[in-house]
């Protein structure tokens, strides 16, 4: 049996899609491992490809939604290592698949139908003792969609824990869009890590080809649901949304429903003008405060440098006017080149004139150089929008750029 397989549908739009779906194909156990590896037993999909007309082949595609080994149902990373679908270490308990409503027995290149199902449940074992269970749903429609329904049940305690993901695939996923009703809020997506809160309802579009990918998850209405972001890169050039679950003991969680879809087109491309002044250091430090160990922090080269300290925070902030109950989205970059390690770094949404991040609306560190990015809801008519350097090795550096602030809605 194949471990790639095509599947053709067309979409009532017109829209010629090829889903694809993989087993025995994952990510490599490395040192220290990373994935658990072998066996990858379950069919798991993994992406959507544009087609010109629906008998080409889906291996020369006019264009990609997404198409990406990476996992797109579900991961666990527990005791240190990331263990099932794309990263492994999955047994089939049971596994049915119906192509309009007949059984068969595997997945073959060049299968069409109007109506897939596969339901499976399957096991995730970090050691005979450590296991996660899970049961799976997917339907496949004519149209495009898919529906996933997935339910997850582990006594162990998870680092990170990822229920539902979206890949859209390409330099150019560089526009995202918030599902509201009818409504579509959009909101860039840049380079680096973007917080969505709990928005669950997501779309990725490339604005170049209008092609947009879509997630609708009731994720968020689990108790143990934590929160949304998108992660960009370069390498490989995507843009993934993921849903964060409960770290600690996981427990029993779902079942967690989404329909997941696709299609060409966005209207006009918005743009988006920040609110902050001075967001690039242009002006020096001009419409910045510092209030917390000010001679720490400077201008050089046209980038923000904050000088840790041993035993305070590093931090300025912007005043900044927003209406309360607006939608915003801020963002700033890490630059490369800082000596401090890129955690010790943090963006706040503040609300008290001194700086301070005691009752703030959103503080996020930084994982690594690149931009970090959080949608916020605006709770008064001013917030402080803050770079913040964590108390750590005296005399480390950070440098920081390119500050924007965007009302959503
Ligand atoms: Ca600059």
């Amino acid at each position: 049996m194949n471990d790639t397989c095509f599947y053709l549908v067309t979409s009532g739009s017109g829209v010629n899609l090829a889903h694809r779906f993989l087993r025995d194909n994952g990510g490599v156990p490395d040192t220290p491992a990373l994935s658990l590896g072998a066996p990858y037993e379950p069919w798991r999909y993994s992406g959507t490809v544009l087609l010109s007309a629906a008998e080409d082949d889906p291996a020369t595609p006019a264009a990609l939604f997404g198409l990406d080994v990476g996992a797109s149902d579900f991961a666990m990373k527990a005791l240190g290592t990331f263990g099932g679908s794309y990263h492994g270490g999955e047994s089939v308990l049971s596994q049915a698949i119906a192509l309009d409503g007949s059984a068969v027995t595997g997945l073959a290149s060049g299968q069409s139908f109007n109506e897939a199902v596969i339901s499976l449940s399957s096991q995730v074992a970090w050691t005979a003792e450590n296991v996660l269970s899970r049961s799976y749903g997917l339907t496949v429609r004519d149209d495009g969609r898919m529906t996933e329904t997935q339910s997850i049940t582990s006594a162990l305690a998870a680092e990170n824990l990822f229920i539902g993901m979206l890949i859209g695939s390409g330099q150019n996923v560089s526009l995202g869009f918030l599902e509201r009703g009818d409504d579509l809020l959009a909101f860039p997506i840049l380079q680096g890590t973007t917080y969505l809160g709990s928005e669950a309802r997501v779309r990725l579009a490339d604005p170049d080809t209008g092609l947009w990918s879509r997630s609708s998850s009731d994720a968020a209405s689990h108790a143990s649901f934590r929160r949304s972001y998108i992660i960009r890169s370069t390498e490989p050039g995507r843009s993934k949304l993921y849903h964060e679950f409960v770290t600690g003991t996981v427990g029993s969680i779902g079942p967690i429903t989404r329909e997941i879809g696709f299609g060409q087109g966005i209207g006009a491309v918005p743009t988006f003008s920040s609110i902050l002044v001075n967001g690039n250091f242009d002006e020096g430090l001009s419409g910045w405060v510092a209030t917390h160990l000010p001679t720490n922090s400077s201008v050089i080269g046209g980038q923000l440098q904050l000088v840790r300290h041993a035993t305070n925070d590093v931090r300025i902030n912007q005043p900044a006017s927003c209406v309360p109950g607006g939608l915003y989205l801020l963002a700033a970059r890490l630059a490369e080149g800082g000596t401090a390690p890129a955690s010790a770094s943090a963006l706040c949404v503040g609300v008290q004139s001194n700086g301070s991040t005691t009752g703030a609306v959103a503080t996020y560190a930084f994982s690594a150089p690149g931009y970090l990015g959080c949608l916020f809801t605006a709770s008064q008519a001013t917030h402080y929008v803050a770079a913040i350097l964590r108390p750590g090795t005296a005399g480390e550096t950070a440098l920081w750029d390119d500050f924007v602030l965007y009302r959503i809605a």
